[in-house]
């Protein structure tokens, strides 16, 4: 198809989120329609969004298992729409086979939450050609992930595991990758400003940095917002401060607020 995508072309890339799940935190259920889903995503490109980051499998604390059947049926016929309307797609799962058919399905980007720890995964993403979005979170398993606490210094730890699958990802031959310090995955309210207050160390790693804090609890705790989908505007807060430290991407729910936002950021933060 010839078709690609960098992370690289511009100085700030929005990726909206389309989840198209029943249980997703602050959208679970919005866009399972497959019209309404690519309506949503439609919007979001209008809005901005340079990427849509297509979710088949909520990452939620108790979120209920998907089989990679049902996580197929429910990303695939999603992307292959979108794609063929030529939006660039990201796919959102830990799943190789996933990945797999959805950048058959014209995917341009794997988004893996468990961070290219799976040999198979990086078989993909190697094969495609494709960039690869690699998150820090602390286990595989995510019930693990959400069960963790205390890190020493939850920076170093990150730098750490990011900088060793950087260079495991690179040893491969992965064409391009993005890392992610993974904000809320198994992170507390204090790991998680933290992280944000000093993502620079981050960008010692040489590769563009993804923040993903849209909508999420510890916003909600800063905020007093309980209803998610209400948490916007702190979102807005937490990814300007982000781009301040060398976030290269943002991954949003609200992507017109976001676009609102770094122009004006974009005007006066030269
Ligand atoms: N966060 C979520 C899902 N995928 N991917 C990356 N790279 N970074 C993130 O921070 C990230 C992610 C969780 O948010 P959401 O998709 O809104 O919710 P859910 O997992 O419940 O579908």
């Amino acid at each position: 198809m010839g078709r690609s995508f960098s992370f690289l072309d511009r100085a700030v890339t929005i990726v909206g989120i389309v989840n198209v799940t029943p249980d997703s935190f602050s959208d679970g259920g919005r866009f399972v329609e497959h019209d309404t889903a690519v309506a949503h995503a439609l919007r979001l490109v209008a809005d901005g969004a340079h990427l849509i980051d297509v979710g088949g499998e909520s990452t939620r604390p108790g979120a209920t298992a998907v089989s990679p059947d049902d996580e197929l049926r429910r990303v695939v016929p999603l992307i292959e729409d979108l794609a063929s309307r030529g939006v660039p797609v990201s796919i959102d799962t830990r799943r190789p086979s996933v990945a797999s058919a959805a950048i058959g399905a014209g995917a341009l980007v794997v988004n893996d939450v468990t961070g290219l720890r799976d040999p198979a995964m990086l078989e993909v993403v190697v094969g495609a050609g494709v960039p690869a979005i690699v998150m820090h979170a602390p286990s595989a398993d995510m019930t693990e992930t959400h069960r963790h606490s205390g890190y020493v210094d939850v920076v170093a730890e990150v730098v750490r595991f990011l900088g060793a699958q950087l260079d495991t990802a690179r040893e491969a031959g992965v064409s391009e990758v993005v890392v992610d310090p993974g904000i809320g995955f198994g992170k507390s309210l204090d790991d998680n400003i933290t992280i944000l207050r000093r993502l620079d160390e981050i960008s010692n790693l040489g590769c563009p940095i993804l923040v993903g804090a849209s909508r999420k609890r510890f916003l909600g705790t800063l905020s007093g917002v309980d209803d998610a989908a209400g948490r916007d505007a702190a979102s807005i807060a937490a990814h300007l401060i982000a781009v301040q430290h060398g976030a290269a991407a943002i991954r949003v729910h609200d992507v017109a607020g976001h676009a609102q936002a770094l122009s004006v950021l974009r005007a006066v933060d030269v």
